[in-house]
């Protein structure tokens, strides 16, 4: 397979491989994107959970964003985990330097085992100020609870609170439903002109770890590759569904998902 886009992924590092930036890398190489990468924080973990979590300086999260694009410039940003409020202000500034305006934030706050990524001045700051730079964000339903201040109980509930965001500035946002009590899955597409539902058959499985990343990584990558903002949302659900029902069962507690389900080796490596 050819190389179709660039992207760059400005996120933290999960060492047991299945979320933060080691999922971002493989979605975008598993989707035909070449990843750049920088890394915001370096976490210790395992399936089980985070054991610790270093943060980079913010000056070399700068230094990674702005060498690295200066040299091959990207078709489409992903942001990730950004832990403080001197980070979001190094990567808004940063954010300057990059020509696109296909940017997309996962607005990430806690991970699967409940340990926190981002402290509390800092999602302020990124409601201010972050919100309204990117083209499209991605919040679970705590994320965009957080972020409203509304409850969300059901489909109503994400479309108000979308509304709500849309109202405040953002420009696209997908509210993902996984954390609904609800049979299906429903994920909400909203903009200033559409609301859009992607209804799937929920999986019953404790291997969803990493599932945000990848989804924000993969949408990141179909619409850097020329395919528009809704359908990349369409195609991003499904690239993550089907990682879910192929997951490798690795890891006694959450575990990863199969990030390989969209390639198969060519004849000459078998
Ligand atoms: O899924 C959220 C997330 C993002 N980034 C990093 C993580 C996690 C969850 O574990 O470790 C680095």
């Amino acid at each position: 397979m050819k190389i179709k886009s660039k992207i760059l992924i400005i996120a933290g590092s999960d060492s047991s491989g299945g979320a933060g930036i080691q999922a971002d890398i493989k979605t975008a190489t598993c989707l035909g994107s070449f990843a750049m990468t920088a890394i915001t924080a370096v976490t210790v973990q395992n399936t089980k959970g985070v054991k610790s979590v270093v943060p980079i300086v913010p000056n070399e999260i700068y230094n990674q964003i702005i060498y690295t694009v200066k040299d091959i410039q990207p078709d489409a940003v992903k942001i990730g985990m950004l832990h403080s409020s001197q980070v979001i202000n190094k990567v808004i500034l940063s954010l300057k330097k990059i020509k696109t305006k296909k940017i997309i934030l996962d607005p990430v706050m806690v991970a699967k085992g409940g340990a926190k990524l981002i402290s509390d001045e800092a999602i302020k700051l990124m409601k201010k100020k972050l919100l309204k730079k990117v083209f499209l964000i991605t919040p679970n339903i705590p994320e965009a609870e957080i972020l409203t201040g509304v409850k969300i109980n059901s489909k109503e509930d994400m479309i108000f609170a979308a509304n709500k965001l849309i109202e405040a500035g953002v420009a696209n946002i997908l509210i993902k439903g996984g954390h609904l009590n609800s049979k299906k899955v429903h994920d909400i597409y909203v903009n200033k002109r559409e609301i859009k539902i992607f209804n799937s058959k929920r999986i019953k499985t404790l291997n969803t770890h990493g599932t945000g990343c990848t989804l924000s990584t993969a949408i990141t990558s179909f619409f850097s590759c020329g395919k528009d903002l809704k359908k990349s949302c369409e195609l991003g659900i499904k690239y993550v569904n089907s990682a879910i029902l192929t997951n490798p069962k690795f890891g006694k507690g959450n575990g990863p998902i199969n990030h390989l389900n969209s390639i198969e080796l060519n004849r000459n490596y078998k």
